[in-house]
């Protein structure tokens, strides 16, 4: 982490903006900590992946969107879903399964989507979003929507990919609007970069590809927000790919089971010390922006929220077992006959 990001004054973005970011960042942490919970009582099942610990990155990016613009993630997507507007509730029921998700329960916690907010996933598969993404800007570059840009997050672990190196080529060689942000936690399940990579330098694999690269401290979200700032604007005017990568870590296992044999408890006890959220409330009550009172009740209005979204999920509806098959495509009924 560097030292001229950890300066960052939150002064020059305004109080406003910075109670913003700590309600952002403190909406993802409390609806997860609730979904960790429902996990074990079994009212959500399947796979669950936290962000917790990575709030930042998602804090920091998404505030400098507009409507019009893509968002493309991973499996571990809640955060992403929720600043791009999808309501807790339809995340929720989501999770549960339920008919009122946002995507009608059939997707669960790794394949939140909304077309209205132009979310395009959540996505299981590792790297499975960038082909996604360069996909979605070349469709805008043909179809002259010459405004809008495309952002694509994924882990560190999508370099090993044969996706990854294909889309940033093609995003490269095509100049397409596309901000591929780089969530480097370190870990691919319980695999370091290190283990697996020749080149762990990830801003050489972005020169591979003659694509501009930019580090950032991703535990810091106005270091985060001001890249990110810079880089859309800069995908933007010049209608060409830029490559992020953000440096965060994950506080909690990669899933929900999770032994940890691969790293110290002490190493994520040092990331804990930069916990983006108790960092950044504790720089804004330092220089006079915040009182204690106030983030207890930014806190307050998020765990009400969550609580609402549980009340509305649990409130929820099956699909019908008789409609199981609706959308789903046989090889009978892709040959025309009924299936
Ligand atoms: C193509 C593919 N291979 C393997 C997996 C199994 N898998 C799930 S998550 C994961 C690690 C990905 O790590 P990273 O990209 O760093 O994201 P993080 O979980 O750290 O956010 C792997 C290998 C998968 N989902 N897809
Ligand atoms: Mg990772």
């Amino acid at each position: 982490m560097s030292a001229a990001t950890d300066a960052l004054d939150p002064r020059t973005h305004g109080r406003d903006f910075c109670l913003a970011r700590v309600r952002d960042m403190l909406r993802i942490r409390r609806f997860e900590e609730r979904c960790a919970q429902l996990y074990g009582e079994t009212k959500i099942r399947g796979f669950l992946h936290l962000y917790i610990g990575e709030e930042a990155v998602a804090a920091g990016v998404l505030p400098n969107l507009r409507p019009e613009d893509n968002v493309v993630a991973t499996y571990r997507e809640h955060g992403h879903a929720l600043l791009r507007g999808l309501s807790m509730n339809a995340i929720m029921a989501e999770m549960y399964g339920k008919q009122e998700g946002c995507s009608r329960g059939r997707g669960g916690s790794m394949h939140l989507f909304d077309r209205a907010s132009h979310f395009y996933g959540g996505n299981a598969i590792v790297g499975g979003g960038l082909p996604l993404a360069v996909g979605l800007a070349l469709a805008d570059q043909l179809g002259q929507w010459r405004d809008r840009v495309t952002v694509c997050f994924f882990g560190e672990g999508a370099v090993a990919e044969g996706a990854f190196h294909e889309s940033m080529n093609l995003a490269a060689l095509w100049k397409l609007p596309v901000l591929f942000v780089c969530e480097n936690n370190l870990y691919a399940m319980g695999t370091a970069l290190s283990r697996s990579e020749a080149q762990i330098a990830l801003t050489v694999k972005a020169a591979g590809y003659n694509m501009p690269c930019a580090q950032v401290n991703g535990m810091h979200v106005l270091a985060v927000h001001d890249a990110a700032r810079q880089a859309l604007d800069q995908v933007r005017n010049q209608q060409s790919p830029l490559f992020l990568e953000l440096h965060t870590y994950r506080f909690r296992a990669h899933s929900m089971y999770d032994a940890e044999l691969y790293r110290d408890k002490a190493e994520v006890e040092l990331w804990k010390q930069h916990d983006p959220i108790a960092t950044f409330t504790a720089a804004l009550k330092a220089a006079g922006l915040l009182q204690d009172a106030e983030v207890q009740a930014i806190d307050r209005a998020a765990q009400d929220e969550v609580e609402v979204a549980v009340t509305f999920a649990e409130a929820g509806t099956w699909e019908p077992v008789d409609q199981l098959l609706r959308d789903v495509t046989t090889p009978a009924a892709a040959a025309g006959s009924a299936p």
